[in-house]
Parts: C-alpha cells; sequence; structure tokens
C-alpha cells in the first residue's frame, strides 16, 4: 500500500532506485534487488502521458502525474526523463520484465523524431503535445545527466547500444560548437544558449562534464580521442580555477565570464557551495584517463578546503558564500555529498582496479551499476 505522497521520478529513481541496484549488486542481496523492482513499478504511472514522455511529479497513491508548475508551459525537463535510462534497462534486466526498458527506449524514440535546433536538446519537452518548450539549452542544471546517461549507456551495453552512441557524439559536436567557448585569459567554458544567445556562465553542476568529455574520450569518431581527453582538461582545469579564485576555495554554485571576470560568481545567490560533487567527479575522472598528478592535488586541495569550511559537529554543512572570510553554514549535509562527493574522492585516491571502469559504470548520484557484457549474460559476481 503506497502513502499519499508525491515524489519527484528523478530524484527517486536516482537515488533510491539506483542506490537499492548498487546495494543489490554489490551484496549480492535478494530484498535490494526486490525492492528496486517493487520501487520501480511504483513509477511506471508517471509514464501515462500522451507521448510517453514522463511526469516530473507523481503521486504514489493516486498514480496521477504532473509537471513542475515553472517548467515552461506544462513541459518536462530534459535532465529528469533523460536520466531514468541506466536504471530502467537494470531493472528489466533483473526482472525479466521488458516494460522499464520500453518506456527508456520510447523516449529517445520521441527525441530523435523531433527536429532539433542547431543539433542542441532543449532543456523542456511538453510530454502532451511533444514539442520543445522554451529554446533554453544547457549541459548544467535541467539538461546535464540527459548527456552524461546517453553515453554511460552506450558504455553500459558493452558498447552495443548504437543509438545512444550516436546521440551522444553528436549532441557533444553540437554542444562544441554553439556553447563552448574561450575567455581571454585562455579559459574553455561551456555557457548557456538561450534561444540562439549565449549567456557567459558556468554552474558548479556544468563541471561534470569534463570527467564526461574523457571518459567519452575512447569512442569518439574521426580519431578525435586526444581532443575530448584535452577537453575534459580545459573544464578541469576551468573548474578548479573558479575554487582557487575564492576565499575558501570551494567552488561557487555559478561562475561568470562577463563584466571583466572570469571563473567568478558576480551575483549573491550563486555564491554558496552545498558540498556538490562535480568538480571532484571530474578530477576522479581526469585521474584514472590520464593519471596527472595535479588531479590528486587538486582533490587534496578540495578535502582541506572541506575540512577547514564545512566540518561541524555531527557532519558536514554547505556555505553561503565562498568569498567571505568567515564561515555562514546553511546547516543542510545534502544526501549525494556521501553518495558522491566522498566516493569520488575515495575513488580519487584508490586504485584504478576499484570498481574499474571496464565493468562498471556510475549513475548520476554515483551508484556504481555493472557493465552487461554481452558474451556472458551477468558476471557481476566476478567484477568486485
Ligand atoms: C546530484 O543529485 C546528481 O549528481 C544530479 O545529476 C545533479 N545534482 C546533484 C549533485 O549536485
Amino acid at each position: 500500500e503506497s502513502s499519499n505522497a508525491e515524489i519527484s521520478v528523478f530524484e527517486v529513481n536516482i537515488r533510491f532506485v539506483g542506490g537499492l541496484l548498487s546495494a543489490y549488486y554489490l551484496s549480492g542481496e535478494e530484498v535490494f534487488r526486490k525492492k528496486a523492482v517493487e520501487l520501480g513499478e511504483k513509477l511506471l504511472p508517471a509514464f501515462n502521458t500522451p507521448t510517453g514522455i514522463p511526469w516530473a511529479l507523481l503521486n504514489i497513491k493516486s498514480g496521477i502525474g504532473r509537471n513542475w508548475p515553472w517548467a515552461s508551459g506544462g513541459s518536462s525537463i530534459l535532465a529528469e526523463f533523460g536520466t531514468l535510462h541506466l536504471e530502467f534497462v537494470h531493472l528489466s534486466h533483473l526482472s525479466g520484465n521488458p516494460v522499464f526498458a520500453e518506456k527508456v527506449m520510447n523516449i529517445r524514440k520521441v527525441l530523435n523524431r523531433l527536429d532539433k535546433p542547431e543539433g542542441l536538446y532543449p532543456n523542456y519537452l511538453n510530454p502532451s503535445s511533444g514539442q520543445w518548450g522554451q529554446h533554453h539549452v544547457s549541459i548544467g542544471g535541467l539538461g546535464d545527466s540527459f548527456y552524461e546517461y546517453l553515453l554511460k549507456a552506450w558504455l553500459m551495453s558493452d558498447k552495443t547500444d548504437e543509438e545512444g552512441k550516436k546521440m551522444y557524439y553528436d549532441a557533444v559536436q553540437a554542444i562544441e560548437t554553439h556553447l563552448i567557448r574561450k575567455s581571454s585569459g585562455g579559459l574553455t567554458y561551456i555557457a548557456e544558449w538561450k534561444g540562439g544567445l549565449l549567456e557567459h556562465k558556468m554552474g558548479h553542476l556544468t563541471c561534470f562534464a569534463g570527467g564526461m568529455f574523457a571518459l567519452g574520450a575512447d569512442g569518439a569518431p574521426n580519431d578525435k580521442t586526444g581532443h575530448h581527453i584535452e577537453l575534459g582538461a580545459e573544464i578541469a582545469r576551468t573548474c578548479h580555477e573558479s575554487y582557487d579564485r575564492t576565499s575558501m576555495k570551494l567552488g561557487p554554485e555559478a561562475f561568470r565570464f562577463d563584466g571583466g571576470v572570469e571563473a567568478i560568481a558576480t551575483r549573491q545567490n550563486e555564491k554558496y557551495y552545498i558540498l556538490r560533487p562535480e568538480v571532484i567527479e571530474t578530477y576522479m575522472y581526469m585521474w584514472r584517463l590520464t593519471h596527472d598528478p595535479k588531479y590528486r592535488q587538486w582533490g587534496w586541495e578540495a578535502v582541506e578546503a572541506l575540512e577547514k569550511h564545512c566540518r561541524v559537529d555531527g557532519g558536514y554543512s554547505g556555505i553561503r558564500d565562498v568569498y567571505n572570510n568567515h564561515e555562514s553554514h546553511d546547516d543542510v549535509q545534502q544526501s549525494f555529498f556521501l553518495s558522491e562527493t566522498l566516493k569520488y574522492l575515495y575513488l580519487l585516491f584508490s586504485e584504478d582496479d576499484l570498481l574499474p571502469f571496464e565493468h562498471w559504470v556510475f549513475n548520476t548520484e554515483a551508484h556504481p551499476l555493472p557493465v552487461l557484457h554481452k558474451d556472458n549474460g551477468n558476471k557481476e559476481e566476478n567484477q568486485k
């Protein structure tokens, strides 16, 4: 019996379904498999829309869905409906029920049918009409993990998911052409695109893309492997600068490249740091893929800053202004601090054979999921 509660389909999927799937694969305990599948079934009514693009919010008792009232004329959000793929493929794999995989494959079908402005994916899509909402494009908030899941779907399929692969590399091509710029000071950044105009701002969330470009470098078409690694390195450097240019050596929520500044937050409401993982996540991928020791140095700088400014009695807290010399704590320890920030730090200082990339992908909340190897069904027992 479900309680009368409205949940975010995306958050429940990445944190709870993803967490239960990882717990199952790491422990082999049946209870985690069973609960993951049960929870996945509770999410299915969210897909009852004319297009099959799911609602953002779902009442799990009534099965009635709706979208965020602020999202462009009733739209669903790219980073939400585009970040179900990995978990739903595993739910079908573990339950024998194809419905989960069918739901996420249909999302791709809808996306592939649509015209994309300049080859870019807008953040908003109306689940009733099947049309884009506002033409805003972001590799940070509202867009981010959609791109991540295209790449990881291909990797998780043991590189058999050619559709995911093509969608990923085509998207990166459009992002490079239209969103990636270099500041006069030589910092590469990823801007936001609003109906053809660039906002020269990069979110902390966007910093995950450095790691993504490096992770995808190997499969890049047209001899672009080195180029994608270099792009990852440049984004890592820019995001490190966003940390280094603060007094606390922790990065702001968003930083700008306009009005005479580079990699600095200029608006008071963008100066906070809520223990987010993306910059450390990128250091971890860059370390594993290049072994350049600077990534461990940069990671250690973040460890020292976290200890100095975020450690409080009983845990760690976010900071209201990273440019201030005195901490103002927000008194919140986000759950992604444990699942992502600390896990990526641990992996940054571990050997490469701990959760090796050949056998594992991390969901967007850093919960590890095994690669489904084509020749041997399911060998996760040998992958620990
Ligand atoms: C996490 O919940 C996930 O990484 C998500 O994809 C983006 N935002 C947070 C962490 O900042």
